[in-house]
């Protein structure tokens, strides 16, 4: 947060009821966690969503019937763009930890995955967007890293809870021809970088830095309606479909 606002997409990822115990609460709502992203066209190669184990969360009403699941700041933030059914107060309807969304079965706009599943991530900020991020790990370096050390080390999934099959079946799907780094541009640089896990994180800045480059403006969408066409172009299309089909809302901080 500085001079320069960070407009995001917040995409609405919907919990699949019956809902556990712990959001027994929320049943008869309509419940998401809100993900705040910069890279709306990527949304068909979600495979998980990410959350903080130990970060604070809270289930907001936005109005009589949704209820977003995101940090208190970030609910403060809505309830001010006329995100809250309380205009300018957030309504916190029950408190939770990251550990308690693990395992949560969503439903994803775009998504090539029908359900996907909320996982750990050690490296999501939980002052920064709504610490809830959609993992794209075709595109995203730190998404690549992160499912990679939870498919290939069992002990990490039994530290926190995480079911082999929330993981295991989720491959990376190629959205994007980056011009230097082919359809799976987050691996392959993982790969020749040799980055090592999700904590490699000098590394994974750099690499960030590489793919986002080439990705974003000299990419080219290879699924989905929108096939074919730049990046550049495609974002903003589909974009404005998320937002017209109430998929997804505006979010600045
Ligand atoms: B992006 P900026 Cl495919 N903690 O979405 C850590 N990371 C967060 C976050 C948080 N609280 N909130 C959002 N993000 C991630 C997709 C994506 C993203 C792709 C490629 C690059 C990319 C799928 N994950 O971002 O620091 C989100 O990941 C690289 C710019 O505000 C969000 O967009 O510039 C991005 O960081 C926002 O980063």
């Amino acid at each position: 947060e500085g001079v320069n606002p960070q407009e995001y997409t917040l995409i609405k990822m919907e919990v699949v009821s019956p809902f556990p115990p712990k959001l027994g609460a929320l049943e008869g709502k309509k419940v998401y966690l809100a993900a705040a992203t910069l890279r709306p066209e990527t949304m068909y190669g979600q495979t998980n969503a990410w959350v903080l184990p130990d970060g604070k969360y809270g289930a907001f009403e936005i109005n009589e019937e949704e209820v977003f699941i995101l940090t208190e700041k970030s609910a403060r933030n809505l309830a001010y763009q006329r995100l809250s059914r309380v205009p300018q107060k957030p309504t916190c309807m029950l408190e939770l930890t990251g550990h308690d969304l693990i395992g949560l079965p969503l439903k994803s706009p775009l998504a090539f995955n029908d359900i996907i599943y909320s996982l750990p991530m050690m490296s999501v900020l939980t002052d920064k967007g709504t610490g809830i991020v959609t993992s794209v790990p075709s595109d995203s370096p730190d998404d690549f890293m992160a499912l990679h050390d939870l498919k290939s080390k069992p002990a990490f999934r039994a530290k926190f809870g995480v079911k082999d099959e929330w993981v295991l079946p989720f491959e990376i799907i190629p959205i994007i021809s980056h011009p230097d780094f082919g359809d799976k541009s987050a691996e392959k640089i993982c790969t020749d970088m040799k980055i090592q896990s999700q904590n490699d994180r000098e590394k994974l800045d750099a690499a960030k830095k590489i793919i986002y480059k080439g990705g974003f403006y000299e990419g080219t969408m290879v699924f989905g309606e929108h096939a074919g066409l730049k990046v550049q172009e495609a974002k903003s299309l589909i974009r404005n479909q998320l937002l017209e089909g109430g998929q997804a809302v505006i979010y600045s901080e």
